[in-house]
């Protein structure tokens, strides 16, 4: 055809490459790529067609390349949405993601996304969460999995729990409608904590993750080294622990406080103390940032050096989180200290022991804390005076550990993981709770533990919980009567450990053998939002650290890091029409784009006020992918969304600027389609390379390099898939000028004869199908049906173009040499030579040396110009 039909051409495609096996022998060695697997919400956005273009333009390339590719895709799919979907609408969870799932699959195949469909899987399947069990026991089994009182927040009205998406920001269940408690229960933890260390250490293998993720993953596990001290209390055998970075400050303690759930303080509410009960009750409504306190008139600490009396206080500063809940108030040296020493001691002075190493240290306050690390111990701190920070905390620590009062020590602000949740739509956890034998896993041959069907939506509790008939078991170990778990894990658990499956999707007996998984895993690249940079990635990490541990993979040349290479890609925003006298938001249909560079509103006539910003229902800027691949085409759609941005920017959207794309594809078409009636026409049988090249062929020959070797670098290193399209665009553009030239040529020298056309528009074509590959496989088919050879597809695997300069090497390119202006001599040379190398070829040169040196009157080369193209060159002598 004359004009090639989106999307008639990519159905035509899509079923061809289904029936067709992949063709092919890799080469090179395995290249796992891997996008996010996305949340079966119901339709795909915008941000999923970036993210799997990304990707699927990356598998196609290195297959292209020679590379043995694993491109996966499987669901996410278990999750609160589906069951808010059968509270709210009477469906049935199952029901309703599976349909999800056919939808966003089927628009998958829209977008020509070549996926490992024989992999595929949904984590809401028995088949998978079978196995999410059997790695929940396996966490249980070696002291990973424990339980643990942890508050959850309540409804007391429908007398359930909520996740916190399910309480709104007033602290109101999204329900009911009531004022939402806090509530302890006895749920399941991951030992995170017990791996901190190494995936604290491991982000420094990490070479090709983004520095910014790597620094806020670093931030969540907060690392912090320092000791723990001891302190007495007056008139008690008992101890108080606290952990500071600063030992060197110990001197200058104050006072200590606590949080409100440290033991001391429950203790003094049970006792009966009022004031302490009152001050506690109130403290829920402080922020983390008052400088509020209450003090334990009752108790004094002792401090563990000097034994001097120091008051004890309640503070909301203090987090019961970290640490022992316990702070060594240190005024002089701590801001928070500080502030509140001011407002609670008032008038009260402040125990200055560390001072400035040099005398006009611009972190020194006179009348503020002095925080900086670089001084040294003040002279009231006796045999530690002079000392600087580091040595003074080291000589407190070794004589507090002489004492038995304190050692060094490591904190981590990140906590356990709390991966039980009261609902529904989740993977069972497998434990059975007997009376008699306590927590009892249940055993791999009765798993999986199935969801039961049909569980009422209303009522109280765990949802799990109201059916009876499930519940009640009887013990794996003394078959007594015995009940279930009804918590469900966390989805977070599914998603950790999902990209190990992929390898052996099809295993049924264990989640995934050994061998495979060390072969494929780690993932080369991985590809996905930036909104996971923390807890999937951690949580993932933390899952493949403990296997490596357990012996169920290898661990990679990373020390069981996951994912080798990581893309976070940005967000796609839309374009938002908004009206300049009343600020609304316009619907596109109240604006005239009939010049897409010119709207206009319809009903006032004025021009709307034009801006991108996330997609939203409110502001009418979405864009559904599934209009546009209809509208478009796959290939159009797909180029577009990568040449409007570097992967990682934030994308704008504009449909206007599509245009560009489809005239490249229109161009691209119409040369195959000439260029293959000449082959048809002519009478050539033998296509391979002639011997040697005219000028025009060697041109063209090096432009076909250059761009090969560009779209190589950006798709196999740089990833900057945006610059390939404007690649493919001038190569397009050099091709059709090189042909209509010579069509016209009277010199030889300006001929490019047939099979150098062909092998290069082959060349343009190969090198582009992983981006367009509907209208790649067409051109292809087209040049190969011309040629009389029967089809074979264009992704052929190992069929990417090698970069061969060689012939070019061997032929220079006449240069005309300007002197001052005057055309003098000529020299042969060659364009990619830089100005260094084409001066000194023209120096050596016979009538270099004469006109450059010996007629030049002691004047020198004061500049060099050589435009592009043009061979030429010009010297300016001065
Ligand atoms: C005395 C001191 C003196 C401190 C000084 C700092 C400066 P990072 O670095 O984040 O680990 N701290 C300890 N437990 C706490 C808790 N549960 N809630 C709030 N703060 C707590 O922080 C460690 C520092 O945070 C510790 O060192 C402690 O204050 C405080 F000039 O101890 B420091
Ligand atoms: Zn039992």
């Amino acid at each position: 055809p004359e004009r090639l039909e989106y999307p008639d051409l990519d159905d035509k495609w899509a079923s061809i490459w289904q029936a067709n096996p992949r063709v092919g022998t890799p080469t090179r060695g395995k290249f796992y790529c891997l996008s996010m697997f996305p949340y079966p919400s119901g339709n795909l956005h915008m941000g999923h067609v970036r993210v799997y273009t990304i990707s699927d333009v990356l598998a196609r390339y290195h297959r292209l390349r020679g590379y043995e590719v694993l491109h996966p895709m499987g669901w996410d799919a278990f999750g609160l949405p589906a069951e808010n979907a059968a509270i709210e609408r009477g469906i049935d969870p199952k029901v309703w993601t599976l349909s999800n799932i056919k939808k966003m699959k089927g628009q998958m195949q829209k977008m020509l996304v070549s996926f490992d469909w024989d992999r595929e899987f949904a984590t809401c399947s028995p088949e998978y969460y079978k196995h999410t069990q059997k790695l929940f026991i396996t966490l249980f089994n070696e002291g990973y999995a424990y339980r643990a009182e942890a508050p959850v927040n309540w409804d007391p009205v429908d007398q359930t729990v909520l996740a916190n998406e399910q309480v709104d920001s007033n602290g109101r269940s999204w329900r009911s409608g009531a004022l939402v408690e806090q509530k302890m229960l006895s749920q399941w933890f991951f030992k995170v904590t017990g791996l901190a260390d190494e995936l604290n250490a491991d982000l420094e293998l990490l070479k090709g993750w983004p520095e910014s993720v790597k620094s806020m993953q670093q931030h969540w596990i907060g690392k912090s080294e320092g000791a723990e001290i001891i302190f007495g209390i007056k008139g008690s055998e008992e101890l108080l622990h606290v952990y500071t970075t600063r030992p060197d400050t110990l001197l200058g303690v104050q006072y200590l406080a606590l949080s409100a759930t440290h033991a001391l303080v429950q203790r003094t509410v049970s006792g009966g103390d009022s004031g302490v009960t009152e001050f506690v009750d109130k403290m829920k409504s402080f922020s983390k940032d008052s400088k509020e306190g209450f003090r334990l008139n009752d108790l004094e600490a002792l401090h563990p050096l000097t034994g001097s009396t120091l008051p004890i206080f309640v503070a909301p500063y203090v987090l019961d989180t970290y640490g022992h809940g316990a702070v060594m108030g240190v005024p002089a040296h701590d801001a928070r200290d500080f502030d509140f020493w001011k407002q609670n001691v008032p008038g009260e002075d402040v125990a200055r022991v560390i001072i400035p190493s040099s005398p006009n240290d611009p972190e020194y306050d006179a009348d503020g804390p002095y925080t900086s690390r670089s001084g040294r111990l003040a002279s009231s701190t006796g045999k530690y005076s002079g000392l600087s920070s580091t040595e003074g905390a080291e000589a407190i620590v070794n004589d507090l550990k002489a004492l038995g009062k304190g050692y060094k020590t490591t904190n981590f602000r990140i906590r356990d993981w709390l991966v039980s949740r009261q609902r529904y739509w989740g993977a069972p956890i497998p434990i059975v709770h007997c009376s008699s034998c306590g927590t009892v896993p249940v055993p791999e041959s009765l798993l999986p533990v199935l969801l039961p069907d049909n569980i009422s939506q209303s009522g109280s509790g765990s949802p799990l919980a109201r059916d009876k008939e499930w519940v009640n078991v009887s013990c794996p170990k003394c078959h007594g009567s015995a009940k279930r778990d009804t918590d469900t894990m966390d989805t977070f658990v599914d998603s950790s450990w999902y990209y190990f499956r992929y390898p052996d999707a099809n295993t049924s007996e264990i989640p995934f053998t050994y061998e495979e998984t060390s072969r494929m895993v780690p993932v080369d690249l991985y590809i996905g939002g930036v909104e996971h940079a923390i807890l999937h990635l951690l949580y993932s990490r933390f899952f493949a650290k403990f296997f490596a541990k357990h012996g169920l993979w290898s661990g990679g040349p990373l020390n069981g890091e996951p994912f080798q290479r990581l893309i976070t890609q940005g967000m796609v925003h839309g374009k938002t029409f908004t009206d300049p006298e009343t600020g609304r938001f316009l619907k596109p249909e109240e604006v005239d784009l009939s010049d897409p560079h010119k709207p206009i509103i319809k009903a006032t006539q004025l021009s709307p006020n034009v801006s991108f910003e996330k997609m939203s229902k409110s502001k009418y800027n979405g864009v559904d992918p599934e209009d546009c691949i209809a509208r478009y085409g796959a290939d159009a759609t797909r180029a577009h969304i990568l040449f409007q941005a570097p992967i990682t920017d934030v994308l704008e959207w504009d449909e206007a600027k599509i245009v560009g794309i489809q005239r490249w594809l229109g161009r691209l078409w119409r040369h195959v389609l000439t260029v293959t009636r000449d082959v048809k026409a002519s009478s050539i049988t033998n296509f391979s390379m002639p011997d040697k090249f005219t000028d025009a062929e060697l041109m063209l020959w090096k432009d076909v390099q250059d761009t090969v070797d560009k779209t190589t670098q950006a798709l196999g290193t740089t990833f900057t898939l945006n610059t390939t399209i404007s690649n493919y665009n001038k190569l397009t553009n050099s091709i059709i000028s090189a042909y209509t030239t010579s069509q016209t040529a009277t010199e030889e020298k300006d001929e490019v004869r047939l099979p150098v056309l062909l092998n290069a528009t082959s060349k343009l074509v190969k090198i582009s199908a992983p981006v367009v590959p509907a209208t790649a496989e067409e051109c292809w088919a087209t040049i190969l049906e011309s040629q009389g050879i029967p089809w074979s597809s264009v992704f052929e695997i190992g069929s990417w173009p090698e970069v061969k300069y060689v012939q070019l090497e061997q032929t220079l390119i006449p240069h005309n040499i300007f002197i001052n202006g005057k055309r003098r001599f000529s020299v042969d040379l060659d364009e990619d030579w830089d100005q260094d190398k084409i001066t000194q070829t023209v120096l050596a040169t016979e009538n270099g040396q004469l006109w450059l040196v010996e007629r030049a009157g002691g004047k020198k080369i004061q500049r060099t110009i050589i435009p592009k193209g043009q061979k030429t060159v010009s010297f300016v002598l001065k």
